[in-house]
């Protein structure tokens, strides 16, 4: 777990103080003995690890950016570098703990009762109880205004129906927090999985995340008390906060990626030889490896000032895909030369390059595709939204 050349050069160890030290420790150290062992099978058999979700709990990384219910009030540089960590192992185990912590648990934290955070907050924060955040839907992602679902009132309850599709963990969830339309708008439900007329199937076909879960859900009159309804949730804008939680763990938890696969190619420029030399002896390659170093050592800055803003409660929205936009795009380019440094081996699953790779192609699709950030940053930059 000794940092990398890619880690040390510009030295931006020294802009973090100990306890954000700490937190990347043991990550780091949750990532390398736990995660990286088994992850090459995991990701080609398809395997979600049921017992890491306790052991991150364990460790306070559930929903740590939050404060009381037994979670860590960490700040968002910790956040950051948990992220980071987590996914230099794979993404599979950043977007679990981004759907979890920063989705399912900060839509409780922000939006629920008293009742609903004493009743699913501490579990979920332990790792005893798992949570799944439902919001895109099988019609479309992008727009989620456009959303079909609706709860519809039936005396004191609230009838549930339609459904959902690429939500994390909904087959293992003991509990879904699903956005759907009503009479006086967007609302969000606190939805216990055991409810009858809930139903959760794995999407099985990916080529991406393997190590991770996503379903289709399916609501066919799920009868909900009123208490279910989260009584802080107005509108969009609700579940446009989760997301601005896990959008801001993305931004870190690519560089991790990134790293990860530099590295690997770093290491290989010393010991591959072509024509009689190594091949990072060449200037095409230390081309390829100064260009992707830089892009790197950019996008941790970029997450680092995003931190400050985060800490100070100045972050915007437009900031986060600033941030989400440019460091998803630079980590598939520098997964993408890492892989062409490795030749044909690039493509085995001998190393991770190709796995990260992958993955990516995920990330660049969820949390709002590059085309809403660039889009969200049009609108900032000149006052028309050219969404519709
Ligand atoms: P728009 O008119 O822009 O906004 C409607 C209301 O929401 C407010 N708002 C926000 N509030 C907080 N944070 C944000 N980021 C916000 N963005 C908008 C806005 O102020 C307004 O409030 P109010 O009070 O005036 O009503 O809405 P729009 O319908 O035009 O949509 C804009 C757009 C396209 C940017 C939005 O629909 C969008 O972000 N689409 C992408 C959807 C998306 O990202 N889905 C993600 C699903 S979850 C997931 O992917 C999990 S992956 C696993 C993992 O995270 O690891
Ligand atoms: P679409 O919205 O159909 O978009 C298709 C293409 O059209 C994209 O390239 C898009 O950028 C482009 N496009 C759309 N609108 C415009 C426009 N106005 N201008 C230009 N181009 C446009 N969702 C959840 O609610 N919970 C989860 O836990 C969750 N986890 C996920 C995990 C994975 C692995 C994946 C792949 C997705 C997950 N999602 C989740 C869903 C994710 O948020 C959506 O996939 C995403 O928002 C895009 O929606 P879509 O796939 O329906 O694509």
């Amino acid at each position: 777990t000794a940092n990398s050349v890619s880690e040390t050069l510009l030295g931006l160890d020294s802009l973090l103080t100990e306890e954000e030290r700490r937190w990347q420790t043991k990550a780091r150290t949750f990532a390398s003995d736990r995660v990286s062992p088994t992850i090459e099978k995991d990701f080609e058999d398809a395997v979600f690890r049921r017992e890491f979700v306790a052991e991150l709990g364990a460790l306070g990384m559930l929903g740590m950016h939050l404060t009381g219910y037994g979670t860590a009030g960490a700040n968002a540089t910790s956040y950051g570098l948990v992220c980071y960590e987590l996914e230099a192992a794979d993404t599979a185990w950043r977007t679990f703990v981004s759907v979890q912590g920063s989705l399912a648990m900060s839509a409780l934290a922000y939006f629920g009762s008293d009742e609903q955070k004493e009743q699913w907050l501490g579990s979920l924060a332990s790792g005893a109880s798992i949570g799944c955040f439902g919001l895109t839907e099988p019609s479309g992602g992008s727009d989620p205004a456009a959303m079909l679902t609706r709860a519809t009132r039936s005396g004191d309850d609230w009838v549930l129906n339609g459904s959902k599709r690429w939500i994390g963990l909904g087959s293992v969830a003991d509990v879904a927090i699903v956005w759907a339309q009503t009479d006086e708008g967007v609302r969000g439900f606190v939805v216990p999985t055991d409810t009858p007329g809930f139903r959760a199937v794995d999407i099985e076909s990916k080529l991406s995340l393997r190590a991770s879960i996503q379903c289709d859900l399916f609501f066919d009159d799920v009868r909900l008390p009123t208490s279910a309804q989260l009584p802080g949730a107005r509108g969009l804008s609700a579940p446009f906060r989760c997301l601005n939680d896990a959008r801001y763990g993305i931004v870190w938890g690519v560089m991790g990626a990134a790293r990860d696969c530099l590295d690997v190619a770093i290491e290989r420029s010393k010991t591959r030889e072509a024509f009689g030399k190594p091949i990072g002896a060449m200037q095409l390659t230390q081309l390829k490896l100064a260009d992707s170093f830089v892009e790197y050592e950019k996008g941790m800055l970029l997450a680092l000032h995003l931190a400050k803003l985060k800490d100070a409660g100045a972050l915007t929205p437009e900031q986060i895909s600033v941030g989400k936009l440019n460091n998803v795009r630079e980590a598939i380019r520098i997964a993408s030369t890492a892989r062409s440094i490795l030749g044909g081996d690039g493509i085995t699953g001998d190393f991770p390059v190709m796995r990260h790779m992958n993955n990516l192609e995920s990330v660049r699709t969820y949390e709002g595709t590059d085309e809403i950030h660039t889009l969200v940053l049009g609108r900032a930059l000149t006052d028309h939204a050219a969404f519709r």
